[in-house]
């Protein structure tokens, strides 16, 4: 199959060693799409209507199939439980339909513990017990909701925290919280996972009860073994080495998922990739570095978590997935054998440029040649364009879309 692609005159034994290395990479590398990432949202001062958003779940369900259509790569779509089974439990069947008619899976389920007035002062953390016990109700439900429609994990963020030194009691809430996701770890279903996602602010901008990683990782272990951590690239600060807490949760096998997206200042939703490639490649070779030495696969999953506000929603999934994969690519691409070894005896510059070396690799023309090989355009973007879907999209929708609010104030 592979040498249908090569100029054997050429005699180009390293290019057919890599392609295939970047083949089987690709394979198994599954990135799941946001629900959200369909819909109009915004900054905190207002939206920007785009005519083709999709306004309701059948909708998330149709844009996310176009994106897996033409990339190949992304068979299931994440659920936010308010969103988009505004009725809970009683809207599964619905999702079974969208499911079985786009081909694509309800991925995981993310409870909505932030956005009803109850919560103004948080979720699984607010002082008011009638308060926790609607969260972790709601959080109850979602993991029914996700044993029905079989999706493995339940993937809640929790913008718990407050705005002023002393309104808390951070220890207090830190019970709270332990109390409530271990109610929650012993109602999962065999095989579901309860993934624990951690961001340092925003919208509680001075303390925020699950912060960091290891803020994550100690309630993840107090809940029980069903519950793990969620990384997101965005949430995390500045000068944080993520890929070393990726290490670290690795070497524990305590890393659940990750939400991929890019990021300048804070969780800014940027196109993955588009600010620091090379961050993002960072990540990918400590996971496949892992999986070298051990010889697993990381049971990680791989998740976009962007809205646009700006670039096509749809084309902002598609560019998001084709660079996970480039990336992902190159990362593959890494001399394991021989990295470990000048590891080892701390030959510093040839072990920087081995990784170095397989980061300036272009693998693009073998992604395109992957892409082929399994009955995909080899150029995705060009290819949803020349479908004309954005057009009609546009034109169904405008009307409903127009009329959405848009203010902030
Ligand atoms: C949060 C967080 C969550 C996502 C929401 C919409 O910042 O990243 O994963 O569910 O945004
Ligand atoms: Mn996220
Ligand atoms: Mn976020």
């Amino acid at each position: 199959m592979l040498g249908r692609f090569i100029d054997r005159s050429t005699g180009d034994l390293m290019r057919v060693a890599q392609a295939e290395v970047v083949w089987k990479a690709l394979d198994k590398l599954q990135i799941e799409l946001p629900s959200w990432g369909f819909a109009n949202t915004g900054t905190r001062f207002g939206k920007f209507i785009q005519a083709g958003a999709a306004t309701n779940i059948a909708e998330k369900f149709s844009d996310a199939a176009q994106v897996h259509g033409f990339t190949g790569a992304c068979p299931t779509l994440a659920l936010h439980v308010q969103w988009d089974l505004a009725n809970g439990l009683k809207d599964v069947g619905e999702v079974e339909k969208l499911s079985a008619k786009h081909g694509i899976r309800a991925g995981s389920i993310n409870p909505n513990i932030f956005q009803n007035q109850e919560y103004k002062y948080g979720s699984l953390g607010n002082p008011d017990p009638a308060i926790r016990r609607m969260a972790i109700d709601h959080i109850l439900e979602c993991v029914a909701i996700a044993d029905v429609l079989k999706s493995r994990d339940v993937s809640p963020w929790f913008a718990d925290g407050s705005n002023y030194p002393g309104t808390q009691n951070m220890r207090k809430r830190i019970r709270f919280f332990e109390e409530g996701l271990k109610e929650i770890h012993d109602a999962l279903r065999a095989g579901q996972r309860l993934l624990v996602e951690y961001k340092p602010f925003e919208p509680a901008f001075y303390h925020t009860d699950i912060a960091d990683w290891g803020m994550a990782y100690v309630l993840a272990k107090h809940a029980g073994p069903q519950t793990l951590v969620l990384v997101d690239t965005g949430h995390h600060y500045q000068a944080q080495n993520i890929e070393q807490i990726v290490a670290w949760l690795l070497h524990h096998k305590m890393i659940g998922g990750f939400h991929f997206n890019d990021r300048r200042y804070a969780d800014d939703d940027l196109t993955l990739g588009s600010i620091d490639p090379y961050q993002v490649f960072r990540i990918f070779h400590e996971i496949r570095m892992y999986e070298w030495e051990n010889g697993v696969t990381a049971d990680i999953a791989y998740m976009v978590d962007q809205s646009h506000n700006l670039k096509g929603k749809i084309e902002a999934m598609i560019q998001t997935v084709c660079t996970a994969q480039e990336l992902y690519a190159r990362a593959a691409l890494v001399d394991y054998g021989r990295l470990a070894k000048l590891q080892q005896g701390c030959d510093l510059v040839d072990a920087e440029e081995t990784l170095r070396g397989a980061f300036w690799v272009d693998v693009r023309s073998m992604v395109k040649e992957w892409r082929i090989s399994k009955g995909l355009p080899p150029d995705p973007m060009e290819a949803f364009r020349a479908s004309g879907y954005a057009e009609r999209i546009a034109g169904e929708r405008r009307a409903r879309n127009l009329g959405a609010a848009a203010s902030y104030a």
